[in-house]
């Protein structure tokens, strides 16, 4: 029996926190948080504790998959096999239509493998197609509009930890995760940051349905009704103007249309939206005050008011609110985010005009653009099933599953099944693998080495860390990064990344090559990274420090341009309106910990259940006559699905909220019991869609609801 010890880190989520790895004969057999890790300091999450399990878990696929004319799957001999067949296929569609007949969707776990993302890019450059989708713009591409039509800063972002005040709207980091340019939130061991941050009295403002983890330990919770974010925020801004609690230097200065702002919200008064949104004038008055008297400290978002009815006004307005307040880094002042193995940018103490990308870029044949250099994922099923010339006839999927993530089950499977060629790289043979053509099978975590550069943005210290590969790579298995230099290679592509190019028959770099010849450009010796396994914060790194504006320095933002001010318009007008009385509940979105996304669900001793709980609350439950573990159907305008019923009194009565990503699809692993229900078959990809990023209606949704049987 030999038996090893290695630290090394999580890659699952954006913290990457710190681990020990015992091994014994090849084999994980206990993962806990590593207590030397700077930032973590031990921390880990029911996943990351898993981590061993997914190496190890008879369900992963430890080899490239072919699909036969009969349906079933068989193995590939190797890995360059499977590649140079899926070359072959991808050469035949390219001669025939053009290279915008192959499509590519980025999943989220396309990122966890730092090394994947620029070779994956850069054989879809090479390939010349235009046709690229990801999960962000089924995700939070409001925030992408929101910028677009106020302006960004050009400073950078302020930082929790000299922060006065926070409020974040519609996130529950203390279980996402979700920090860094999102939300700004400290991700590292961050409930006892939290609780350190408030001793030193900051004070925490949370906008949720649900009296989340975070919520529960924040100095105000506004419970607001789900899919009300853009009143709730325009009778903030309503108290902020009313009682002068905004910076008029800083407006004066960068901010255009604070009058049009005013006339928005005149009539959002504490009284007009607390028939709205179920929060009281006085708490949202106190929640306004306590906000705008700090001097320091942001507003940030998370997926619940970017899913939400009115998400591009919502988002709107919450980035309005840092605006108003001036509440950016200023000259000599250190923004958010810290560079090591990445250099920072340069920032700039002024305003970026807005960019309204859509009204300049270029646009596909339904009319909608590209957002930089891809099109907006809700377009997809479109994209594939409407005849044209460019129409995409194959898919790769890069570590995602559309047929479980993607809003509107059955549609995105019709799409998914009429494609010539879907080639999916995934360790599972999940839902979108099973429609698959071809299945990659890629290496996993312990499996690659790496280290932190991808998610620097995500800390607010210059921290960084290396980590070798643990476990030994078993043979069928393929490094993502690899898949895309032997598929480039074979379709006789060079791929240029960086200052690099790799051309057809060049001996291939290893892991190790690949991540010094990339942490070159940082600020540290990458030796000296490696002479640190636990990982360290650099104090060396000097922090970024932000410029006096330029001279010639134009850019404003607009505060209420005339589309965003008839869209609130419309949002006040409909909001004050009741909802259809045939469907009383509204459905929100959860995240749990045990999961990321679908990556867990099967995984045997990882999820609470092996399905996802309807969460409701215990008053709607004795009313509809129901009892834990009673099935129910849900029912809205699109779709419904049976759901196993679960007490829950951080809802509110009438809201219901369940975790995405479980559940099969139709006629496989279809049973709400033993694997869950999926809450994508009752959104529409079609109906009640944001104008610009096309985002469906994702939270917030009327549901009635019925016991089953
Ligand atoms: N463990 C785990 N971590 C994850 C993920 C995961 O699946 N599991 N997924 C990752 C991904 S892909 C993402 S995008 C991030 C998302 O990160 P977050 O946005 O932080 O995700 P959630 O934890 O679901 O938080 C969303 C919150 O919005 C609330 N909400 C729902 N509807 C509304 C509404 O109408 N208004 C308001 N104000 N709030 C509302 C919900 O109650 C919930 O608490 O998390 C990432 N991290
Ligand atoms: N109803 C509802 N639907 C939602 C959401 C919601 O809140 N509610 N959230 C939306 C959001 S925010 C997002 S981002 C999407 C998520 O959409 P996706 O990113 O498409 O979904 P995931 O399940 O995260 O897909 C990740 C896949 O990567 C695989 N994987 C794991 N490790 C590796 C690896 O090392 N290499 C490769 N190649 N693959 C790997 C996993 O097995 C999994 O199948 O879902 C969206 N859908
Ligand atoms: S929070 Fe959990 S899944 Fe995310 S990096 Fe840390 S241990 Fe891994
Ligand atoms: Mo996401």
């Amino acid at each position: 029996m030999t038996r090893s010890t290695h630290t090394t880190y999580c890659r699952i989520c954006t913290p990457l926190c710190g681990v020990v790895v015992e091994v014994e004969d090849g084999k994980v057999v206990e993962v806990t948080g590593d207590r030397e890790h700077p930032l973590t300091r031990g921390f880990t999450c029911p996943k990351g504790r898993r981590l061993g399990g997914f190496h190890s878990d008879p369900q992963r696929l430890l080899t490239s998959m072919r699909r036969l004319p009969d349906g079933r799957f068989e193995p590939i001999a190797s890995p360059h096999q499977a590649a140079s067949e899926v070359a072959a296929r991808l050469h035949e569609i390219v001669a025939a239509h053009g290279p915008d007949a192959v499509g590519l969707f980025v999943g989220t776990q396309t990122l966890t493998a730092s090394l994947t993302y620029s070779f994956m890019a850069a054989w879809f450059r090479a390939l010349g197609s235009r046709k690229r989708f990801a999960t962000m713009t089924i995700d939070q591409s409001a925030k992408t509009v929101a910028a677009g039509r106020l302006g960004t800063w050009a400073g950078g972002r302020q930082r929790f930890g000299d922060a006065d005040v926070w409020m974040l709207v519609g996130t529950n980091p203390l279980v996402s995760m979700q920090g860094g340019a999102l939300t700004g939130f400290p991700i590292h061991d961050n409930l006892r940051e939290l609780a350190a941050q408030r001793r030193r009295g900051l004070k925490l403002i949370v906008v949720d349905p649900r009296r989340t983890e975070v919520a529960a330990n924040a100095d105000i919770h506004l419970p607001v009704r789900p899919g009300t974010d853009a009143a709730l925020m325009a009778g903030i801004h309503h108290v902020l103007l009313r009682d002068g609690l905004i910076d008029r230097a800083f407006c004066a200065q960068w901010v255009t249309g604070m009058s049009e702002l005013a006339k928005a919200v005149a009539s959002a008064t504490p009284e007009a939206v607390a028939a709205i949104t179920g929060i009281a004038p006085e708490r949202i008055v106190e929640a306004a005050t306590v906000f705008g008297r700090a001097g320091r400290g942001m507003a940030t978002s998370g997926t619940g008011p970017d899913m939400g009815p009115w998400a591009n006004v919502a988002e709107h307005l919450v980035q309005a609110l840092n605006v108003v307040g001036g509440r950016f880094p200023r000259a000599g002042e250190q923004p958010a985010g810290g560079g090591v193995l990445q250099r920072n940018p340069e920032y700039r103490a002024e305003a970026r005009s807005p960019s309204r990308f859509w009204e300049r870029a270029p646009r596909n044949r339904f009319g909608v653009s590209w957002q930089s250099d891809e099109l907006m994922s809700p377009i997809l099923p479109r994209e594939i099933l409407s005849d044209g010339p460019d129409r995409v006839r194959a898919l790769i999927v890069s570590g995602g599953n559309p047929a479980a993530a993607f809003p509107d089950q059955s549609r995105i499977l019709e799409a998914l099944e009429a494609l010539e060629l879907l080639v999916v790289i995934d360790p599972y043979m999940t839902e979108t693998a099973r429609l698959a053509d071809y299945v990659i099978a890629p290496a996993l975590a312990l499996e690659r080495a790496d280290d932190t550069r991808g998610y620097e943005g995500y800390s607010d210290l210059p921290f960084a860390q290396h980590t070798a590969a643990v476990l030994e790579k078993p043979p069928g298995v393929v490094n993502d990064w690899e898949f895309f230099l032997d598929l480039a290679g074979e379709m006789g592509y060079t791929l240029e990344i960086g200052r690099r190019s790799y051309a057809p028959g060049d001996p291939w770099p290893t892991d190790e090559e690949l991540l010094a010849t990339r942490a070159a450009g940082g600020y540290v010796d990458y030796a000296e990274v490696l002479a640190h396994p636990h990982g360290k914060v650099f104090e060396s790194v000097a922090a970024p420090v932000v410029a006096e504006a330029s001279a010639e320095a134009t850019g404003r933002f607009e505060v209420m341009p005339d589309d965003v001010a008839a869209e609130l318009a419309d949002a006040l007008a409909a909001l004050a309106a009741p909802g259809p009385p045939e469907r009383p509940f509204r459905l929100i979105v959860r995240r749990t910990k045990e999961t990321m996304n679908s990556l867990g669900r099967r995984l045997p001793d990882l999820p609470r259940h092996h399905y996802n709980p309807c969460f409701t609350h215990p008053a709607d439950m004795s009313a509809l006559g129901l009892t834990d573990g009673a099935l129910v159907t849900l029912t809205s305008a699109h779709g419904s699905i049976a759901a196993i019923v679960e007490a829950d009194d951080t809802l509110q009565p009438g809201v219901l909220s369940m975790t995405h990503c479980f559940g099969g699809s139709p006629g496989i692993d279809d049973d709400p019991v033993a694997f869950g229900s999926n809450p994508t078959r009752l959104l529409s990809i079609e109906e009640d869609l944001q104008t610009i990023n096309l985002m469906p209606l994702m939270t917030a949704v009327p549901v009635a609801v019925s016991p089953a049987t």
